[in-house]
C-alpha cells in the first residue's frame, strides 16, 4: 500500500502530474526523507537546472510598533511599550543608500501595524528610497499591511496599490500568510486579516500588475493537513493569477513569544528538508522555492539545495523579526558567502534581481554580465 502511493507518486512525477492533497500528506507521513530528497530534486532540475539564484539586499524594517500581536510573534511591541522603534525618513533612506553601495539591487521593507504613521509617510519612504536609483528595487508591504494601509488611506485596495506603486513599490514579499486556515489562525494571530482576506489582497496585487512572494510559517501549532490545505490554496490562486514568484516556508523561530510558553520547540532539520521538498513536489505551478538562510541556519539551507531548492535570500544585512526570535543565524552573508555556499553544494550560483531575472553567473565561463 505504501510502496503503491509512492510508485504512484513517482509516476506522476515522472510524467509531469500533479499530485493531490492527500498524496502531499502522504509524503509529510513518509520516514524516507532521501525519496522525497530526490523527486523534489528531479522537478527542481527540470524547471531550473543546476542553477540556484539569490540576490544581494538589505532588510529594513521600518517600526516594530504593531496592533495585531500575533502570538508567533517576538518582534513587536505595544506603542510606548520599551523597545518600541519607528526609523525615521532620513534613517531608512541612510540604510538603503549604504545598501546600494554596498550592491544592493532590493531594498525588503517590512513592518508592524503602526497605529499613528499617516499614509503620506509610506509614500514618502518609497519615493526616497527609489529616488536613490531607478535601478533599485523596493519590494515593500506584506498583504497585511496593505489591507490596513486601503484602511488608513480610506481608499480601495486597488486604489491604494496604484498610490504605492507610483510611489515607487515595485513587488511584495509574501509573509503575513502564516498558515491561512481559520483554526490555526485563531490560535496564533487572531487580530490578522483572516487567510482569506489574505488571498484577496494578493489576487488584488496581481490584478494591479505586481508580483509578489508566498510564505508559509511551520512548526508551531499547525498540522500537517494544515500545511497541505495552505499550500492548496496558493497553488489555486496561482493558477488563476500566475503572480507568485517564489514559495518561502518559514521555520518558526520559538524564542521570547506568547507561543513559546505552550512549549513550542524549534523545527528539526528532517521537517524542514521535508518541508521545502514536499512544496517543490506539490507546487508545480511555482518556478522557484526558496531556503530563507536566516530561519532555516545556513547548514540546512545549503543541504536544502539537494531537495529541491533553487533560490536563497540573500545578503539580508540586519534582521530582527527572526533574531528576536531566537534564530542563531548571522544577521547578514557577504555575496562571496553565498556563491561559495552555492559552489560547495555542486550548484551555480546566479545573482539575480528582485524579478529573478539573471544578472550574473558565477563559476562558468558564460556571465551575463
Ligand atoms: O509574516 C514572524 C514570520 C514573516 C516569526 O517575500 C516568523 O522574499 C519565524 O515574510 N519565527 C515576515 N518566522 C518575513 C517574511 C519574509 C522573509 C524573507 C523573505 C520574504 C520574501 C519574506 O516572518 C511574518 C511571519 O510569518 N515570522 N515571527 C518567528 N518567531
Amino acid at each position: 500500500m505504501v510502496t503503491d502511493m509512492l510508485d504512484s507518486i513517482c509516476r506522476k512525477v515522472d510524467d509531469g502530474e500533479r499530485i493531490t492533497e492527500e498524496e502531499a500528506l502522504f509524503l509529510y507521513r513518509t520516514k524516507d526523507l532521501l525519496a522525497i530528497g530526490e523527486l523534489a530534486a528531479k522537478i527542481n532540475e527540470r524547471k531550473n537546472g543546476k542553477c540556484v539564484s539569490f540576490n544581494v539586499n538589505r532588510h529594513i524594517n521600518y517600526t516594530n510598533v504593531c496592533v495585531n500581536r500575533c502570538k508567533f510573534c517576538a518582534f513587536f511591541r505595544a506603542p510606548g511599550e520599551p523597545g518600541a522603534y519607528t526609523y525615521s525618513l532620513e534613517e531608512i533612506r541612510s540604510r538603503a543608500q549604504e545598501a546600494m553601495h554596498q550592491g544592493a539591487t532590493e531594498i525588503h521593507i517590512v513592518g508592524g501595524l503602526h497605529p499613528d504613521l499617516p499614509f503620506e509617510f509610506y509614500l514618502e519612504m518609497l519615493a526616497s528610497v527609489k529616488s536613490l536609483s531607478p535601478d533599485l528595487h523596493v519590494k515593500a508591504f506584506t498583504a497585511v499591511e496593505i489591507e490596513y494601509l486601503s484602511r488608513l488611506a480610506r481608499l480601495s485596495v486597488p486604489d491604494t496599490l496604484r498610490c504605492l506603486k507610483e510611489a515607487g513599490l515595485g513587488s511584495l514579499p509574501g509573509g503575513g500568510a502564516e498558515i491561512l486556515g481559520d483554526r490555526v489562525r485563531q490560535q496564533i494571530c487572531p487580530e490578522k486579516i483572516s487567510g482569506e482576506h489574505w488571498l484577496m489582497i494578493m489576487e488584488e496585487v496581481h490584478r494591479a500588475g505586481l508580483k509578489s512572494n508566498a510564505t508559509m510559517l511551520y512548526g508551531h501549532v499547525e498540522s500537517f493537513e494544515d500545511r497541505v490545505e495552505h499550500m492548496r490554496l496558493l497553488r489555486d490562486l496561482q493558477d488563476r493569477t500566475g503572480g507568485f514568484q517564489v514559495f518561502i516556508p518559514l521555520a518558526f523561530q520559538p524564542e521570547n513569544s506568547a507561543l513559546t510558553i505552550s512549549g513550542v520547540r524549534k523545527t528539526s532539520g528532517v521537517d524542514d528538508l521535508k518541508t521545502l521538498a514536499i512544496a517543490r513536489i506539490y507546487l508545480d505551478n511555482f518556478t522557484h522555492i526558496k531556503a530563507y538562510w536566516i530561519m532555516l541556519g545556513e547548514k540546512i539551507a545549503q543541504v536544502s539545495l539537494s531537495f529541491g531548492v533553487n533560490d536563497l535570500d540573500g545578503t539580508v544585512v540586519e534582521e530582527k523579526i527572526g533574531h528576536d526570535a531566537g534564530a542563531a543565524s548571522p544577521q547578514c552573508m557577504s555575496r562571496e558567502d553565498i556563491i561559495v555556499m552555492i559552489s560547495k553544494a555542486g550548484k551555480i550560483p546566479v545573482e539575480r534581481d528582485t524579478l529573478y531575472n539573471a544578472l550574473r553567473v558565477y563559476g562558468t565561463e558564460e556571465q551575463i554580465q
